[in-house]
């Protein structure tokens, strides 16, 4: 009896999370004039459920939206003008791929990335600044998306620069989870 109970409990609930998913859609969710670019699930703030991560555009701006089943619980507005693919990696060495790289603009030297992470204590999405010493980094960030990774207990980027110092650079970063954020750490030139 006890079990049939459960089991009719279990049934209901699963029931009624789906009649929530399908009358409210995630384009009712994120709002009318929104396009969505992409959408992944991931149960980010670890509570066994999974939320969607959704890249969007609205009004010409990008967002990366965590939403649950009935509300966007974090966004963060993207300097991206170009992104289409939401792929989580693991960039702060703690194990979860929780973490999202956007080619976010060409600058002088090559292409500016953003690392969108998940604070797990204010549970938001948030980019991730680059410090040396106390001041923030603005020009040392400077690759291809492709050429970063975390190996080591380091974040690893690597890019030419065609203006003094010119050459191949390989660049470390370490997380900080006080400053939630990456610390230069030191610069190799690996080629001319
Ligand atoms: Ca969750
Ligand atoms: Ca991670």
């Amino acid at each position: 009896m006890i079990f049939l109970i459960l089991i009719l409990l279990l049934a209901g609930a699963s029931c009624k999370k789906e009649e929530r998913a399908a009358e409210v859609s995630l384009q009712d969710i994120i709002g009318p004039g929104a396009f969505i670019k992409d959408q992944i699930s991931l149960d980010i703030d670890e509570d066994k459920d999974k939320e969607d991560i959704v890249l969007y555009v609205l009004a010409g701006r990008f967002y990366l939206a965590v939403v649950d089943q009935i509300k966007v619980k974090s966004k963060v507005e993207l300097l991206t003008e170009q992104a289409d693919v939401i792929l989580p990696k693991d960039f702060n060495g703690d194990g979860k791929e929780f973490e999202f790289a956007f080619n976010a603009f060409d600058s002088g030297k090559g292409i500016y990335v953003e690392i969108i992470g998940w604070n797990k204590n204010t549970k938001e999405l948030l980019r991730y600044n680059f410090y040396k010493d106390e001041d923030i980094l603005e020009e040392l960030f400077v690759s291809s998306i492709n050429d970063i990774k975390y190996e080591n207990g380091f974040l690893i980027q690597s890019y030419y620069s065609d203006v003094e110092p010119i050459g191949f650079f390989t660049n470390y970063y370490s997380f900080s989870e006080e400053k939630q954020g990456f610390e230069f750490e030191k610069s190799e030139k690996t080629a001319d």
